[in-house]
């Protein structure tokens, strides 16, 4: 059997020998997203974000083990864009989600960056896809940070969650143009500490602000995720909002929106890899940045020329 023939029966080493090869960027990555395509579309990707510490994986931790309760199977990627680490679960997670790991009804995996940001989101797009069609039917993207590379990661999921804290103080400020287009749901975790009502009244207050331009009004949730308290609030809400997604529309918006933005991705990814690896081949890289320095030739006129000369 091949590797996708294994992971669509089940196996788990599959399913994590196929996130390697996208990770690696290995030669049968592509085949292997071309013969699993056809099995994706079906799950309920939820991405998690929010400053370092929050408590996202204590919270993706207590949420899957909900949906596991549900007989629901889960599918859990942590990505860090500032560690260059990835494979196994990290080793912080790998303890506190012990008794996931255990589960064969869960699979975790960890992604970092291996040493460049660039193709981050579309990698974990695709490990997203690759749980998908191994059948995981609730998958969570725990992400740190609020930053743009974390917003093209979430942009993956169909249900997000923005997890704050109180004490965060003017962070607030700064992160809110950000957080308030991608959080579909917020949650005011470690609400056992002080600050949690005037994060909730800022919050709602910039929520209100934004209410006009969306037809969904994000609910703020508190949590003590480390106790379990409000957890099954949280997954009400997030089922909520899953409903919402079907039932307004907005869930077929929405994937046709990310195939079209995964599409031009994939062509803007796969022809400056093409070019660049015809240019390395043909030791013509160094030539031509010299001729470029010394004007003898300009960098659109050559870049015009490679594109003439190689993507036909
Ligand atoms: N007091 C309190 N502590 C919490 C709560 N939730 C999580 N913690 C603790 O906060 C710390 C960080 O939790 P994590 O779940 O690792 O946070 P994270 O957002 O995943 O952290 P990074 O992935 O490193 O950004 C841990 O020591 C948790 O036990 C809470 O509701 N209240
Ligand atoms: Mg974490």
């Amino acid at each position: 059997m091949d590797i996708v023939q294994e992971l669509l029966a089940g196996s788990p080493r599959a399913l994590s020998r196929a996130i390697t090869a996208i990770e690696n960027e290995y030669e049968e990555a592509f085949s292997i997203m071309q013969k699993l395509y056809p099995h994706t579309g079906k799950a309920h990707v939820i991405g998690i974000t929010g400053p370092p510490g929050a408590g996202k994986s204590t919270l993706t931790d207590k949420l899957a083990k909900k949906y596991r309760e549900n007989g629901k199977t889960v599918g859990i990627i942590a990505v860090d864009p500032t560690s260059p680490f990835s494979g196994g679960a990290i080793l912080g997670d790998r303890i506190r989600m012990n008794e996931l790991t255990m589960d064969p009804g869960v699979f975790i995996r960890s992604m970092g960056t291996r040493g460049s940001l660039g193709g981050l989101s579309l990698k974990t797009s695709d490990a997203a896809k690759i749980m998908d069609a191994a059948g995981k039917e609730i998958i969570f993207i725990e992400t740190v940070g609020v930053g743009q590379s974390e917003v093209d990661i979430v942009k993956a999921a169909d249900t997000t969650i923005v997890v704050l804290v109180p004490g965060l103080g003017d962070d607030i400020q700064a992160i809110k143009a950000g957080i308030l287009e991608i959080g579909d749901l917020f949650v005011i975790n470690k609400a056992d500490r002080d600050g949690v009502e005037r994060l909730n009244t800022e919050l709602e207050m910039m929520l209100d602000l934004n209410q006009n331009k969306v037809k969904w009004r994000p609910a703020v949730n508190r949590t003590i995720a480390s106790r379990g308290v409000g957890i099954d609030e949280l997954m009400e809400k997030i089922e909520e909002h899953r409903t919402y997604l079907q039932e307004s529309g907005e869930l077929a918006l929405r994937r046709t929106q990310r195939t079209r933005d995964e599409l031009l991705a994939l062509l803007e990814e796969q022809i400056s890899r093409r070019v660049t690896e015809k240019m390395r081949a043909s030791g013509e890289l160094d030539f031509l940045v010299a001729s470029i320095e010394q004007r003898r030739q300009d960098p659109y006129s050559v870049v015009a020329a490679l594109l003439d000369a190689y993507l036909i």
